[in-house]
């Protein structure tokens, strides 16, 4: 088992059975330039914290894997020269060399689980890649399969295959609940168009969503919250741009600079605002989790 660094805030909140909300770092890393990623991180984390959650920055940093980092640590980790983008499949490399990186939600979520931390946040998951038969897909899917913790997200990412990504969730059992809206959300597009399982209105009712699943036995989660309508793209806006040739861990980060590029800074607020929007929601539904008679939710 690898070693993990847990920040002491985070340590005794996990002791004391108070709430937390890992958040992932690939975002710093790989999907925002420096300062916007490092603002990003704090209105995150103040959005965790108002809504009663200590938040917990995961990645790899300094040849190990933290669960916490500082403000001064993501952004020593924003300039950084030479992060991996850390995913189930090279963590263990990584910690090794280069010793820095940004975690996915998949790296992410896989931490958490292993800390006791049952509520992550980010903006967009991963998904299912259009072309390549559909078998270019993020490891987020996987792990949302089998970790037992909740993700909160802005749907899948605009680049994404939408359809594709929903049916590939439903294959591994894992539930994805509208916040306020009956459909998928569109990452930086209010939405997916496409129609979901099931809804929540009110934060009683999605965790007690979430304590459902897990007391009969289910693994991840998929909250999907849109993006605030004025600072969202449209679909059509988002979609102008062709395939890249770019395979492999390279591609997301590709599509999203070109999307920034293409797009301007409408983008990076709008990934930014997003970003906040989901934490606070993840604050808010992590301290219901730990309020609640805790019965049937371990494991
Ligand atoms: N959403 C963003 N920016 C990002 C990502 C998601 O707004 O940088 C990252 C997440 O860390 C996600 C990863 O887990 O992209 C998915 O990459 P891949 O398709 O290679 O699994
Ligand atoms: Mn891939």
């Amino acid at each position: 088992m690898v070693e993990l660094a847990i920040a002491p805030g985070v340590q005794r909140a996990l002791e004391s059975g108070n709430p937390v909300v890992a958040l992932e770092s690939a975002v710093i890393t790989h999907g925002l330039p420096g300062p916007a990623a490092l603002e990003a991180v704090r209105r995150q984390s103040d959005a965790c914290e108002q809504g009663g959650a200590v938040p917990a920055v995961v990645a790899v940093f300094e040849g190990t894997l933290h669960i916490g980092l500082s403000l001064d640590q993501c952004s020593a980790l924003a300039t950084h020269q030479d992060n991996a983008k850390v995913s189930p499949w090279n963590l263990a490399s990584a910690i090794s060399s280069p010793g820095f990186g940004g975690t996915t939600v998949a790296a992410t979520v896989g931490a958490a689980a292993a800390a006791g931390i049952r509520v992550v946040s980010t903006g967009g998951i991963g998904g299912v890649h259009p072309g390549a038969n559909g078998l270019d897909v993020s490891a987020d899917l996987t792990e949302l399969g089998r970790r037992r913790v909740c993700v909160i997200c802005a749907g899948p990412k605009s680049t994404l295959d939408a359809g594709a990504t929903l049916e590939r969730l439903e294959t591994l059992g894992v539930p994805v609940i509208g916040w306020r809206s009956s459909l998928l959300a569109g990452f930086l597009a209010v939405s997916a168009g496409l129609r979901l399982p099931a809804r929540a209105d009110t934060i009683d009712a999605l965790g007690s969503i979430v304590r459902h699943h897990w007391a009969l036995g289910g693994a991840g989660l998929v909250v999907s919250q849109p993006i605030a309508g004025e600072l969202a793209l449209s679909r059509s806006e988002l979609s102008a741009d062709g395939e890249l040739a770019v395979r492999g861990p390279e591609r997301t980060p590709a599509e999203l600079r070109r999307l920034q590029a293409r797009l301007g800074d409408r983008v990076i607020q709008a990934n930014v605002a997003l970003l906040e929007r989901n934490a606070a929601l993840a604050g808010v539904l992590s301290a219901a989790l730990s309020s609640a008679p805790a019965g049937n939710a371990r494991g």
